[in-house]
C-alpha cells in the first residue's frame, strides 16, 4: 500500500546477517549510521527480553545511497550484521554443511512453522523460523529511521508509551502538550516503556511472573505522530485512506493482533454526540474539542495528532512449551524450544513506531512531492496547510 517509497527486507534470524533496501526517498536529507543506531538501540532493549539481545549490538552499515551524510535520491541499501552468526555458520550454512544438524520437527502453536512447513514442502521447521523470526524487525527500524528523519525535517514527530502488559495498566494519560521527544525520554527511561511508576513495577512482576514459568505474556502500546498537516492520505478510494495504510503497516508484524485509531473499539460504546471532535475556531487557528478520531477523518489526516494502539500477542516460543506434534511420525510431542524473550512489548512499540514513520513518510511525499528535501520543503511552505 506504499505509493512512493518501496522497501525490502531480507536475512534469517541466524544468518550472516539483515539487509535492507529503502527507495524514494528524495536527494538531500541529512542522514548518518549513528541516527539510525539509536533507534535499533531503543528496538534491543526492555525488561524481558532474552540473551540474543545480550550477544547482539545491531548497528546499521549504510552500503549505499548516501554520500557525504546527505542522500542522493537513490536506494539507501542497509546492512545490519549478525554478531550470532559465528555460532551458527555451519547450521546456516549457506554451502553444503560439514555435518548433519537436528531437523526441527514440533512445530510451535502461534508460530509460522506448521503452515510454513506445508506452504513450502519443508521437512525442517527451521528453515521457517529463521526468516519468520522477529529478528527481522530490527532492519525494519532502520528503515524506519530514515524516514523519521525525513519526517522530522519537516515538523512530524513520532512517540510512543507502552500502556498495557499482560492484565496491567497504565492509566496514566499523556499530556496534550506533551511533545514526542519528551513522551520518548520519559517513556525510554522505563524498562517496560509506561509512564506511571506503580504500573512500571506491576508490569516488571508480571513479565518475571511469565518468565519463571516458562511463559510469555504480550501487551499494548500506542504510537503518536504530531505537526500534522491537512490530507494526507485520501477518501477517494479504499487504497489510499490513511488509517487502511497505517493498519496494514502495523499488522505486517506477525505478533501484532490488532490496531484501533483514535478512541477505536470504544467508539462503538457512545453515542456520536459524545464522540466527535467538535470543531472550534480559536485564536485564527481551526481547533478540535477531543481527538477521538485519532486525526484520521475520512481516510485523511485532519491535522490532529495520528493516534494508533497496537496490541501484541504473547510471544509463541514458551520454555514450558505447549502440545504438538512431531512431524515425522505425528506422535504426540511438547512444542520446541528455542531461545525467547518472555516479553517484548516495550521494543515493540519502537517497531510501532518506525512502521507509522514508513506511511507517513509516504504519504507525505505522496502529498507534497519533490525529488529533493528543498523541493519538498517549499511544496510544503507553499500548499501545506496546518
Ligand atoms: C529477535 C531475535 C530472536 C528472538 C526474538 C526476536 O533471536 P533468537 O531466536 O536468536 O533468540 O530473540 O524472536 C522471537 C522470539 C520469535 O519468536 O521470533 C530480535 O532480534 O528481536
Amino acid at each position: 500500500m506504499l505509493k512512493k517509497i518501496s522497501y525490502m527486507t531480507a536475512g534469517e534470524s541466524h544468518g550472516k546477517g539483515l539487509t535492507g533496501i529503502i527507495e524514494g526517498i528524495p536527494a538531500g536529507l541529512e542522514l548518518t549510521e549513528e541516527y539510525i543506531a539509536i533507534d535499533l538501540l531503543r528496538r534491543m532493549q526492555g525488561h524481558g527480553r532474552g540473551k540474543r539481545m545480550k550477544i547482539e549490538k545491531d548497528f546499521a552499515e549504510i552500503f549505499s545511497g548516501v554520500r557525504h551524510q546527505i542522500t542522493l535520491g537513490s536506494p539507501i541499501a542497509l546492512i545490519i550484521k549478525n554478531l550470532d552468526w559465528v555460532n551458527w555458520e555451519d547450521r546456516m550454512a549457506v554451502g553444503k554443511p560439514k555435518k548433519d544438524h537436528k531437523k526441527v520437527t514440533m512445530p510451535r502453536p502461534g508460530h509460522a512453522d506448521l503452515a510454513g512447513v506445508m506452504k513450502y514442502d519443508f521437512d525442517d521447521i527451521r528453515n521457517v523460523l529463521e526468516r519468520s523470526s522477529a529478528r527481522e524487525t530490527a532492519m525494519r527500524v532502520a528503515i524506519g529511521a530514515i524516514c523519521r528523519k525525513l519526517l522530522e525535517d519537516v515538523g512530524i514527530q513520532i512517540g510512543s508509551r507502552v500502556y498495557q502488559i499482560h492484565d496491567i495498566v497504565d492509566t496514566k494519560a499523556i499530556d496534550k502538550d506533551l511533545n514526542m521527544s519528551k513522551l520518548n525520554s520519559l517513556a525510554d527511561k522505563s524498562s517496560v516503556r509506561c509512564l506511571d511508576k506503580d504500573a512500571e513495577k506491576k508490569m516488571i512482576d508480571v513479565i518475571d511472573q511469565a518468565k519463571n514459568n516458562g511463559d510469555s505474556v504480550g501487551g499494548s502500546f500506542e504510537v503518536i505522530a504530531t505537526g500534522m498537516p491537512y490530507g494526507l492520505g485520501s477518501y477517494i478510494n479504499a487504497d489510499g485512506k490513511l488509517q487502511a495504510r497505517i493498519s496494514q503497516a502495523m499488522m505486517s508484524v506477525n505478533a501484532f493482533k490488532g490496531v484501533e485509531v483514535g478512541a477505536g473499539f470504544a467508539s462503538s460504546a457512545v453515542f456520536g454526540s459524545e464522540l466527535h471532535d467538535e470543531i472550534l475556531y480559536e485564536n485564527n487557528k481551526i481547533t478540535r474539542s477531543s481527538n477521538n478520531a485519532g486525526g484520521i477523518e475520512g481516510g485523511m489526516s485532519n491535522a490532529q495528532p495520528i493516534h494508533v494502539k497496537v496490541s501484541m500477542k504473547p510471544i509463541s516460543t514458551l520454555i514450558k512449551p505447549l502440545r504438538s506434534i512431531d512431524l515425522t511420525t505425528m506422535e504426540p510431542k511438547l512444542a520446541h524450544k528455542e531461545r525467547t524473550d518472555s516479553c517484548a512489548v516495550p521494543a515493540a512499540s519502537i517497531i510501532g513506531e518506525s512502521m507509522l514513520a514508513i506511511v507517513l513518510a509516504d504519504a507525505l511525499l505522496e502529498k507534497f512531492g519533490g525529488d529533493s528535501m528543498e523541493q519538498l520543503r517549499k511544496h510544503i511552505e507553499s500548499s501545506g496547510k496546518y
